[in-house]
């Protein structure tokens, strides 16, 4: 096996199978500051958890929310985002091929920026100048260098996209009429989400908060900010997951032996989120006053859409887990399950991620569906929902890849050791995840709030009920610290210590037989049209309503 794949990695074949070196230090630097995000974000993490059980104070120099800003920025929006830009230029540059030394240094440049808007918007956080949590809602007022830093962390995210597009822009134009390399479409389709999504937060960033926190006007129109930050916000948390499935439908199958059960398919659920994603954001703001019930109807019956492309995503898993498993002879409805590589961390994680999408998705169900909103919103029932979505099944996913795609970059080798450390990882996030966010969300049912320090309530009776679940979040959070130090120091031995060699980067073929990719499918400029139609519907009227009937705005507060 050995000698066919040395002779074999030559010219084209050596294209494919590899991603450039020059390329792969602009991913890897992507990754490296995802990592050390994800180990300060965590260690952020555990003292929260720590002060809601009640039996722990953080020392007079720190408070709650200070600390629950760390965690959030960190962990929601740097690790996320520097991972997949990352993730992302390695895949095209393993699908469409090398960078061009001008996509390169766009690449380069939209890193630099990014990483400077990370420094600002942290130095703001850790002097307790901007303690205004991850979705700074005005009339928290921070500094206004945070706001700029988080800008320039989504613009250069931009620049960085704009080079993936590029280089697939050029793949198309020399292999006219062919379907594109489906790793690549996936990327380019997410970059082009993430960038009309982030336009609302940059228009609430550039117009709004940062005249606002510099003292160039009093006052900010609260209900249109929070309206500016949903249409971003909830396409935001698609901008997480599509990574995530691109590993599923693309990388998954590779690993296991099998292969993608339908180009089409995949396609089509991506295009489907493109459209879907945006015009959806009310689903947060089902209690806000000022927005017609009408259009939050509307948007619900939107969202309740957008479930469909992740529901294709669990047939065609489940598909392909399937067609594996028959080939290896298992028999009955559910054989496949003993045929999969249980010891593989490239497999494992990002399974467990699945798992835990399952019921992840069905809160999420729970959530949109207006009225049993009512019953959930503000409490920690949704701080439950995302730790199953994007703290385990995008996350477990982004860890699972990160095993591989480390030592791949840097010719490294993801030793039998480290693989089996990885699972011990994934089996620990899998225990953790599972008590902490069990108890997140059986506490909220009860009416326990989130984002909010440990309180007494004085001595409320319901208060009272909610201690046991906190200390229960207590004992998952630690279980949970545990393994992001296993993580930290797997991240640190595979990107410097680790044996010499190659790590293959795993890119599934199509199963044989299927019919070609549908044109329409390939299309950027209708599905484009029809995003911006239906994001033009849903949202026009509600926010000129918003700006026609909203009272003076409100002056900015500093509550900690
Ligand atoms: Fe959500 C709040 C609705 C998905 C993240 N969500 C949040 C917040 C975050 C978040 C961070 O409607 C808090 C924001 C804040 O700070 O205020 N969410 C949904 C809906 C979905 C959904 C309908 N959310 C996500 C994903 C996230 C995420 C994905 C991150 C990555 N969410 C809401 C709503 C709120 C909300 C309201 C506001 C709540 C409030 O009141 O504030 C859907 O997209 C979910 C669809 C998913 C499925 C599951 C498909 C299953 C698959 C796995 C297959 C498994 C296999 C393995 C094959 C239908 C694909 C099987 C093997 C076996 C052996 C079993
Ligand atoms: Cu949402």
């Amino acid at each position: 096996k050995e000698t066919v794949k040395s002779t074999a990695s030559s010219g084209l074949k050596k294209q494919l199978e590899f991603v450039d070196k020059k390329d792969g230090k602009l991913a890897l630097a992507y990754i490296y500051v995802a990592f050390i995000a994800v180990f300060l974000g965590g260690t952020a993490g555990l003292l929260q958890v720590l002060v809601r059980s009640g039996k722990f104070e953080l020392p007079s120099f720190l408070n709650y929310y200070q600390v629950l800003t760390v965690h959030g920025v960190l962990l929601g929006l740097v690790l996320t985002t520097f991972f997949i830009m990352g993730f992302q230029t390695a895949a095209v540059s393993r699908t469409s091929g090398t960078f061009t030394n001008k996509q390169r240094t766009i690449g380069w440049v939209g890193f630099w920026l990014a990483t400077i808007g990370l420094v600002a918007a942290a130095a703001m956080v850790l002097t307790n100048q901007a303690s205004v949590l991850y979705t700074f809602y005005a009339p928290l007022k921070a500094h206004w260098v945070f706001y700029l830093g988080l800008a320039l962390v989504v613009v250069g995210s931009w620049i960085t996209g704009l080079a993936q597009a590029m280089r697939f822009v050029q793949w198309r134009k020399e292999h006219k009429g062919q379907s594109t390399p489906l790793l690549s479409f996936m990327a380019v389709v997410n970059n082009l989400l993430w960038f009309i999504a982030t336009l609302g937060v940059a228009i609430e960033v550039l117009f709004q908060l940062i005249p606002w926190s510099m003292g160039l006007v009093e006052r900010v129109d609260v209900l249109l900010s929070r309206t500016l930050f949903w249409y971003f916000g909830h396409a935001l948390v698609y901008f997480w997951l599509l990574p995530a499935y691109m590993v599923w439908y693309v990388v998954i199958p590779k690993v296991i032996g099998g292969k993608i059960f339908s180009e089409s398919l995949a396609k089509l659920a991506f295009m489907l989120f493109l459209i879907l994603s945006v015009p959806v954001g009310l689903h947060h703001q089902f209690t806000e006053p000022g927005i017609d019930p009408l259009w939050k109807f509307i948007q619900t019956v939107l969202t309740f859409f957008v479930v469909v492309p992740s529901l294709m995503t669990a047939f065609s898993m489940f598909a392909t887990f399937e067609m594996r498993g028959r080939e290896l002879g298992a028999k009955g409805v559910f054989g496949w399950f003993k045929k999969l590589p249980w010891s593989d961390s490239r497999f494992l994680l990002p399974f467990i991620g699945m798992v835990a999408f399952i019921p992840g998705g069905a809160g999420g169900i729970v959530n949109a569906s207006y009225q049993m909103n009512e019953l959930v919103h503000n409490t920690i029932w949704v701080t439950g929902h995302f730790h199953l979505t994007v703290a385990t099944a995008v996350a477990l996913t982004f860890f699972g890849t990160a095993f591989w795609l480390i030592p791949h970059l840097n010719g490294r080798k993801l030793t039998k050791r480290a693989n089996s450390m990885a699972n011990c990882a994934g089996i620990l996030w899998a225990i953790g995840m599972t008590i902490m966010s069990s108890a997140m969300h059986l506490a909220g049912l009860l009416g326990a709030p989130r984002r909010s320090a440990y309180s007494e309530y004085g001595g409320s009776e319901q208060a009272a009920e909610w201690i046991s679940y906190q200390i229960t979040q207590a004992i998952g959070g630690s279980i949970l610290f545990i393994a992001i130090l296993v993580i930290t120091g797997l991240i640190i031995y595979l990107g410097f210590f680790a044996p010499k060699g190659e790590e293959e980067f795993p890119v599934a073929e199509v199963a044989p037989g299927a019919e070609k990719v549908p044109a329409a499918l390939e299309n950027f400029k209708l599905w484009g049209i029809i995003m911006i139609a239906v994001i033009i519907f849903a949202y026009t009227i509600p926010i000129i309503d918003i700006i026609n009937n909203s009272p003076v705005g409100s002056k900015g507060f500093k509550l900690w």
